[in-house]
């Protein structure tokens, strides 16, 4: 069927076929950025979960290795689920992730290399201490998983690790342990930071980032607090299955980690994506001096047609992650650099006006793989004396919105990809403006699936959130459309948004793009729009059976 095998992606990282998950133990060795992730070896719903393995010299092309690890001891039969690798001082690497032992309890197992002259490391041993960790008093059974990348305590000069969990009021927390050697564990106190009402917190994630203004860099996980550091945690909630975040201070004497905005905490505050994007993991990279950030894309079509499809789920494009020190309360994500090598044919337009309920179709040829990036400029019209305009507008809701297809005063406007000429089916990415009571607009960025496809047996949802738009600052978007995938940052990714979507007709050669401008009062210039199609990346099999 054509059609689906359409929607396998060119430069989304993919296994060859069968179920995905959550990205692990992400890395970078003699040479190799090495992805691990959850993977089903016997088809494409979830189940009988080991540790799919990739290696990559620039993140963008992939060589498919045999899987790392399997489930084949008690203490991990259930699942070999998901964990985090750290690199010790002396080049050692230290894996430890979860097991589902064959009473499905949660406990924490340690892996190193079996052969560390091996850059592929290829194989994994499994420590014969295992399990390291088991669930500890007051936390369920069930309730004990996905331990961190480990970092280094400056005050005792011993590593800790946190591991996400509940409590039995529902509060979402994260353990501590202190330990030496990997092999023995003390469980600390004092909580790294627990948040009332969020529920279980799968994959958490915990690591500095730069506050220094003049700094574009990332830092290593054991990067000591202090001024011109911030740490970042994060939570995967398994009650929504969103990954949110927050930005904060660690406190290396306690242990804990407070929040620069309890108002925004972990949980109830800001999201990675406000789209398919969930048990996100990041990893220093020491090439690049960067933070990068890989997240699990799920589909959003039905079980039955995965099996008919034989796989789902895809990882995200690898994503710098810095914090936004111009707003210094969000972070920033950024496709990393190596995607544009993959740039072909470029077209620009500038200078294109956008009047209120206008179609601009842009001329690019192929468009089933491409990235975006356009700059817009809005001026809004003087709302006529005496109408609704005069006033306040009522707040808006990407999600409770009417997507694209819902006029307002000063939205929604942006672009239509995988499109159609008859625009039968098109995935909007869009902003919308609202002007609130005190006069000064707020900004919106959304992404509406709600036309993207023809089919039916389809999730079809408006994603978005508000996107913080500093004095001056044009409106901006980059979007990577691969396909099945059309993954947004807006504003240099303060605001990112992925969706999955299944065109039927927009397909092949008759995919399109277009600007549009649904406002009714506002004039959108598009200042500059560069589209390049983007080549496949290489993601080949594995040249030998093991
Ligand atoms: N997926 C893994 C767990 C994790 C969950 C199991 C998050 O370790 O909590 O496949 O998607």
């Amino acid at each position: 069927n054509a059609m689906l095998a359409w929607q396998r992606t060119a430069f989304h990282f993919q296994p060859q076929k069968n179920w995905m998950n959550d990205p692990n133990g992400p890395l970078y060795y003699k040479g190799w950025y090495h992805l691990f992730y959850q993977w089903n070896p016997d088809g494409a719903v979830w189940g009988n979960i080991t540790w799919g393995h990739a290696v990559s010299r620039d993140l963008v092309h992939w060589l498919h290795l045999p899987p790392a690890m399997v489930p084949d001891h008690w203490y991990d039969i259930n699942g070999v689920w998901s964990g985090s690798a750290t690199q010790l001082p002396d080049g050692r690497i230290v894996m430890l992730y979860t097991g589902s032992t064959e009473d499905a309890v949660q406990v924490q197992l340690l892996a190193e290399p079996a052969d560390p002259s091996d850059p592929l490391l290829r194989r994994w041993a499994k420590s014969e201490s295992n399990p390291v960790l088991v669930p500890p008093p007051g936390i369920g059974l069930t309730d004990f998983r996905d331990p961190t990348t480990a970092w280094l305590n400056p005050t005792d000069r011993a590593w800790r690790i946190t591991i996400g969990s509940k409590n039995q009021e529902h509060a979402g927390l994260a353990l501590v342990y202190r330990t030496e050697d990997f092999l023995h564990y003390d469980l600390l106190p004092a909580l790294l930071h627990v948040v009332q009402g969020t529920g279980m917190w799968e994959c958490v994630d915990f690591y500095p980032v730069s506050a220094d203004l003049a700094a574009d860099v990332g830092l290593d996980t054991s990067t000591a607090p202090g001024p011109g550091v911030k740490h970042v945690l994060k939570a995967s909630l398994d009650d929504d299955r969103h990954d949110y975040y927050g930005i904060g201070t660690y406190d290396a004497g306690t242990d804990r980690w407070t929040p620069d905005d309890a108002a925004i905490d972990v949980g109830i505050g800001l999201r990675y994506d406000y789209g398919k994007f969930y048990a996100s993991k990041s990893f220093y990279d020491p090439v690049g001096r960067r933070r990068v950030l890989w997240g699990w894309i799920g589909e959003s079509d039905s079980e039955r047609a995965d099996v008919l499809k034989g796989w789902a789920s895809l990882q995200s494009i690898p994503r710098t992650v810095l914090l936004d020190t111009k707003t210094g309360s969000n972070l920033l994500q950024w496709p990393v650099v190596e995607v544009e090598n993959l740039r072909m044919r470029g077209k620009l337009f500038d200078g294109l006006d956008m009047p209120p309920g206008s179609v601009v179709p842009l001329d690019v040829g192929r468009a089933t793989q491409l990235d975006v990036e356009a700059v817009f400029q809005v001026q809004a019209g003087a709302p006529a004396a005496g109408s609704a305009a005069a006033g306040a507008e009522a707040p808006y809701n990407c999600s409770a919105s009417a997507g694209s297809a819902g006029r307002g005063l000063l939205g929604p406007f942006g672009l239509l990809v995988l499109a159609d000429d008859g625009l039968s089916e098109q995935t909007a990415v869009y902003f919308y403006l609202v002007r609130g009571a005190d006069g000064k607009l707020s900004t919106h960025f959304c992404q509406d699936a709600f036309r993207s496809s023809k089919a039916n047996d389809l999730v079809k949802a408006v994603y978005g959130s508000s996107v913080p738009v500093l004095d001056g600052e044009d409106l901006s978007v980059r979007i990577l459309v691969d396909h099945s995938i059309v993954e947004s940052f807006a504003q240099g990714g303060r605001t990112c948004i992925t969706s999955r979507v299944y065109p039927t007709k927009a397909i092949y050669d008759s995919a399109r793009v277009f600007l549009f401008n649904n406002a009714t009062n506002l004039n959108v210039t598009a200042k500059s729009i560069k589209i390049w199609e983007l080549n496949s990346a290489y993601i080949r099999p594995y040249p030998y059976s093991d």
